[in-house]
């Protein structure tokens, strides 16, 4: 008990000094995320076990726990040799005292956070006789940023980096890097590589090991590790050297000397992410090596460290005659080839984070390599910071259609395309921060059903009012739903704008353009009907499949046209109903986040329902867009109760679809 007191003691005079106090300082901007906690009027008590030590881990934990539990019951934090995960915890309750019990500091700041969620989402009966064990599914939760050394976001619909490009040591920004790391922590994300994939060779500079070096001192505490992209080529364009081959003993030696370099600064960095051989990016295969020969050596240097190597299997060449082929026949002929600190990254589907793709075939067939899905967080292709896109329900679908086939979930990583950048409310938009939220409470239990993943996420954003948070949920989970059903219904894919890939422009195909980059190569639509031929008469990506799981695609009814070149007779109708439903969702969603605004302040109230409102006028133009154009080949009529479309195929042709976040008064100017 003494010990306990001199830690309270330690801990009050660490508290006045922190700097910051979470949650208190800012007006209902969304700035404080799901982590909207009151403090009560007077502090929990919280104490350590007399057998554990203080660890600035645990003193998080503590210090959140002591601020925000309001229940009378005192808790009790204690590191023991349970039979559970290193980042797992077990809740008891004994008398009057809740025991937080785990292998590491970590597992007790899960823990803490554990219960003020229960706590925030009205559900703190803990029961005396079942103590609760919770444990991650994965053992890597990464979030990959795409944050350029200039502050710019490849694909970032929120502002600028948090990381790169502004003076590191401004309180302000370590206060933001703490409320990160916190954020986080808070949902169980555990790594975070700090620049883009598209990297550039000077991530590898003195200075930015140094800056990475005080990222990840701020980020440690909270249980994050940092890893770094990097760029193949940085032996040749940083350390001077006539190659990069990854087989060049120079090559290796500048290699191993940069890790030790890294390490001396970091020592517990996570390691590298490479995107090789990729839209431009250098690789091994610029020297005639193979993936596994350039991801192994570097994989080689940082094992001595215990870092590790995510190798993206995102591969394409120009030319080819199907896309979604490429991966696998790149990568399947390596499988068994990679060393073991090496984990092949593969994004869930074989195209491009669409609103709905098939997952990729390599998650069924490389049985012999570690590999990890990379999901996009970020909305690149489902309405930006602008569109309410739920992907909790996207990302199910994968985790279903693998476990159909391999019964479990064959990796122990999971990486996700971060929607963070500095403005005011971390993600563009408040609804887009459920995606960040949702993203982590997956990574540590794929088995919550997104309805869950909806419901804790609105209590703890707005509020716990049945009257919001049960329509809300039901919007949230439809979400991404809608969303196809207006943009790319059926299998459609990638049929997005020239130079973003926000609005539709199913008719850009420019001459000179790469075709694989235009979208008719991928609705191939023509007199006979519309779709992709992917069976024996096509591309035959179908037989990249095994068995069961080809046959399910093969008939399943949202992916006919990712699949099938279909007859107009046989697909114009459905199609246009599909368009038209997608509408009517969009449009029900303004009508049922009119009705909560009792349950929500004014500003957050204001912003969404412009979003919601310009979602839906975004869907009937992607509805127009894509019907209009698609008919000047089926010359079928729009069948009975498909309403008029809102504008004309020639104006849809002339303007592009703004991304910005335009005015009301803007609206009305549109065509
Ligand atoms: O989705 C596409 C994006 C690129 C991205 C690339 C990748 C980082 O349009 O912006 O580059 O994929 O994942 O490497």
């Amino acid at each position: 008990m003494k010990k306990t007191l001199f830690f309270l003691i330690i801990l009050l005079s660490l508290t006045l000094n922190w700097g910051f106090k979470a949650c208190q300082c800012y007006a209902e901007t969304g700035h404080q995320l799901w982590l909207r906690m009151i403090e009560p009027q007077q502090e929990a008590n919280v104490m350590l076990s007399d057998d554990t030590f203080l660890t600035p881990t645990i003193y998080i934990a503590i210090d959140e726990l002591s601020r925000y539990w309001r229940k009378d019951t005192d808790i009790v934090l204690r590191i023991a040799n349970l039979p559970i995960d290193n980042d797992g915890f077990c809740i008891s309750k004994e008398n009057n005292n809740i025991f937080i019990q785990a292998r590491t500091d970590r597992g007790l700041l899960y823990g803490a956070y554990y219960l003020l969620r229960r706590q925030s989402t009205g559900n703190i009966k803990i029961s005396s006789s079942k103590p609760i064990i919770e444990s991650p599914k994965f053992k890597f939760r990464i979030l990959n940023h795409w944050d350029n050394l200039n502050g710019t976001i490849e694909r970032g619909f929120a502002g600028r980096s948090i990381f790169w490009n502004i003076p590191l040591l401004n309180q302000k920004n370590n206060t933001i890097l703490r409320e990160y790391a916190r954020a986080n922590a808070s949902v169980g994300i555990n790594g975070t590589v700090l620049n883009n994939v598209n990297a550039s060779p000077q991530i590898l500079s003195e200075e930015n090991i140094l800056k990475t070096a005080y990222i990840a001192e701020t980020l440690r505490p909270y249980g994050i590790k940092v890893y770094l992209s990097v760029n193949f080529a940085s032996p040749k364009v940083l350390g001077g050297l006539p190659t990069a081959d990854p087989l060049d003993e120079d090559v290796c030696k500048w290699w191993k000397e940069k890790i030790a370099e890294i390490y001396n600064a970091i020592p517990d960095f996570g390691g590298f992410l490479v995107k090789a051989n990729s839209e431009g990016q250098p690789g091994p295969g610029d020297y005639h090596r193979t993936h596994a020969e350039g991801a192994n050596m570097l994989a080689d240097a940082l094992r001595p460290y215990g870092g590790i190597v995510m190798w993206r299997a995102f591969v394409y060449a120009p030319n080819s005659p199907d896309r979604a082929n490429q991966a696998y026949d790149e990568f399947m002929p390596l499988d068994g080839l990679f060393r073991d600190n090496v984990i092949v990254q593969i994004k869930n589907g074989p195209i491009d984070f669409q609103p709905r793709e098939p997952a990729s075939p390599l998650f069924f067939s490389m049985r012999k390599t570690n590999i990890m899905p990379e999901f996009q967080i970020t909305q690149e292709y489902t309405g930006e910071s602008i569109h309410t896109c739920f992907l909790s329900t996207m990302w199910h679908e994968f985790f279903d259609d693998i476990q159909s086939e391999r019964k479990i979930l064959p990796f122990s990583a999971i990486a996700g395309v971060a929607n963070i950048g500095n403005s005011e409310n971390w993600c563009g938009s408040d609804m887009a921060q459920a995606n960040w939220y949702a993203f982590g409470r997956l990574a540590w239990n794929p088995e919550l059903s997104s309805e869950e993943i909806a419901s804790e996420w609105l209590k703890q954003t707005y509020t716990n009012a049945p009257k919001f948070v049960e329509p809300m949920t039901r919007v949230l989970c439809d979400s991404r739903e809608a969303v196809v059903n207006y943009m790319m219904p059926l299998g459609i894919h990638h049929i997005f704008a020239g130079n973003h890939h926000y609005g539709p422009e199913p008719w850009y195909a420019p001459r000179g353009v790469r075709a694989d980059w235009t979208p008719p190569y991928y609705h191939k639509a023509d007199s006979l009907g519309i779709g992709f031929d992917r069976t024996a008469t096509g591309s035959n990506n179908l037989a990249q499949y095994p068995e069961r799981i080809r046959s399910r695609y093969d008939m399943a009814p949202e992916y006919t046209l990712y699949f099938h070149h279909v007859s107009w007779q046989n697909v114009w109708n459905l199609l246009c109903e599909k368009y038209d439903t997608g509408v009517r969702q969009a449009e029900g969603f303004v009508d049922v986040w009119r009705s909560m605004k009792e349950f929500v302040d004014t500003e957050r109230f204001e912003l969404q329902l412009a979003k919601f409102d310009r979602q839906a006028k975004d869907a009937w133009w992607w509805r127009d867009a894509c019907l209009l154009y698609f008919q000047t080949f089926s010359k079928m009529p729009f069948p009975e109760g498909s309403p008029a479309p809102r504008h004309r195929l020639e104006d849809l042709q002339k303007y592009q679809l703004r991304m910005d976040n335009y005015t009301a008064a803007d609206i009305s100017k549109l065509p």
